[in-house]
């Protein structure tokens, strides 16, 4: 089929294959800031938004899209070629494809070439929200601390260069500085991150900066920004080329970037917004008083058993995380692990079926169309793990009840981080902790604890005589047995 570059002039074009905008782009007001415009962003708020302008009357909330890292000018620049549009690819269970050219980003800034448009922006008056996906690392938290990370050369660096900072907590900081020096109202954060309590995650790391660069804001941001928490779900698997050349041939759009994603979405707000927010509950999402659990249950299932399936999987030789999933020792395992060691923990989740979810989780782990890539899932493991797997451990641990499955994976990791699968393979490690991971994984060929002294990972961990005898004797049998057959010697215990 013949096929035309996606953009404005093109759309007309397009409609006639694929779903476009049908409200008038141009009209519509950028007043949320977003930034990190990666594929969970466009597969997630930024669909919802598009759902949300489709409703007549609304000219509000179209978002602006800010790259923040210099790695991100390549999905800058093809926004900036296609006129912010995309198109979403939704592969159903069954592989069927539903497409959809998204219009919700309006405007598009790539920070690291023009940091004081960036700030000026999240300064306008118009904008009320500042959304980020900025993933578990970019907070600069500490896990086991709990504590802003200080001694991060990038916030000394935006301490001390506030025109021109590299951090998130740099351009936040200017940002709010201005609206209060021009008498604005404040706005809102919100995190779209997988984190626990990630608004109060936000707000604790923010002043933290600010007590640094500009103690005489804090005040000023208690009251006038609100951090409302939120949980945050789809699927989103990188782009592969073969999405890209599939999406040309069949329906003859040429898109440098589309975002390839699960037909499932959720998204769990908390209704904090202090300058108001868009009517997201008349597109699908759910406004509570409490998202804590809801955070709980999906950190703790879905992404933990993401972390689960990737690196046992990754282990095991397999690339995708489908694969792992349709693996019946590693799906047993995962099931025993859910049901085990964190159903117990989610009793205070009122009003949702835990079984269904359970059941739909591996369902969607094991959709074969996603090809969800186990190098995705692994990389920033030293981030993840803090926050996916060892609040369930501290948790059991304090409850005296079983962290087999949870310390087992640890010791998979402990494994994984040598960088190489049970073959011989190597293993693609995209780590901000690599070196340190390597480090310690080596020694821990002698000595398995060795792997726990990471402190920014394991906080006290290796204080605990039952995790470190369990892990050091799943550390053992993976070595001795293989991951497949220790878990299946576990699984039928
Ligand atoms: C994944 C998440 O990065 C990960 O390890 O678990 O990206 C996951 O796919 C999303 O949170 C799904 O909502």
């Amino acid at each position: 089929m013949t096929s035309c570059k996606l953009n404005t002039q093109n759309l007309y074009q397009i409609s006639k294959q694929v779903a476009v905008p049908q409200y008038n782009r141009s009209s519509i007001k950028a007043s949320i800031v977003h930034v990190g415009i990666g594929g969970f962003h466009r597969a997630h708020q930024a669909s919802y938004i598009d759902r949300l302008l489709h409703q007549e009357s609304i000219t509000d909330w179209g978002i602006c899209g800010v790259a923040l890292l210099d790695f991100d000018i390549k999905i800058y620049n093809t926004l900036k070629e296609q006129d912010g549009l995309y198109t979403l690819i939704i592969k159903e269970l069954d592989g069927s494809l539903t497409k959809r050219v998204i219009g919700a980003i309006v405007e598009y800034l790539f920070a690291p070439n023009n940091p004081l448009v960036v700030i000026e922006k999240m300064a306008s008056p118009e904008v009320r929200i500042i959304t980020l996906t900025i993933t578990e690392g970019g907070y600069n938290y500490n896990e086991a601390t709990s504590d802003f990370d200080v001694n991060n050369p990038l916030i000394k660096y935006d301490v001390e260069h506030p025109q021109a900072p590299k951090t998130i907590f740099g351009y936040l900081t200017q940002a709010l500085k201005l609206r209060k020096k021009r008498g604005l109202l404040g706005c809102t954060i919100q995190s779209c991150d997988n984190i626990q309590g990630n608004g109060d995650v936000t707000k604790k790391m923010l002043l933290s900066y600010v007590q640094l660069a500009e103690p005489e804001l804090t005040e000023w941001i208690e009251s006038n920004v609100s951090f409302p928490n939120s949980m945050v779900d789809r699927i989103t698997p990188a782009t592969s080329s073969l999405d890209i050349a599939n999406l040309k041939e069949v329906s003859g759009i040429e898109d440098g970037w589309p975002v390839v994603c699960e037909s499932f979405e959720q998204w769990v707000i908390e209704d904090n917004f202090i300058t108001g927010r868009p009517a997201w509950e008349t597109v699908g999402a759910q406004f509570v008083e409490d998202v804590a659990p809801y955070e709980r249950m999906k950190l703790r299932l879905l992404n933990a058993g993401h972390s689960v399936l990737g690196i046992l999987g990754a282990l095991m030789g397999y690339s995708t995380i489908d694969e792992a999933a349709n693996n019946n020792a590693i799906s047993s395992f995962l099931r025993i692990y859910m049901d085990t060691e964190v159903s117990p923990l989610l009793s205070d989740l009122k009003g949702v079926n835990l079984e269904g979810y359970k059941k739909s989780l591996l369902q969607r782990f094991g959709n074969e169309y996603i090809k969800d890539q186990i190098d995705r899932i692994c990389s920033e493991s030293s981030a993840k793990i803090p926050i996916f797997i060892l609040p369930t451990v501290y948790a059991q641990l304090k409850r005296r009840s079983s962290i087999a499955h949870a310390a087992f994976l640890i010791a998979a990791w402990a494994i994984y981080s040598l960088g190489e699968n049970e073959a011989g393979d190597n293993l693609l490690i995209k780590d901000g902790m690599k070196g340190l991971l390597y480090e310690k994984a080596l020694l821990s060929k002698k000595d398995p604890k060795v792997f726990l002294e990471i402190a920014s990972v394991f906080g006290k961990l290796k204080e605990s005589e039952t995790f470190v005898q369990v892990y050091t004797k799943s550390y053992q049998n993976i070595v001795k047995y293989g991951v497949e057959k220790s878990i299946l010697t576990m699984n039928n215990k």
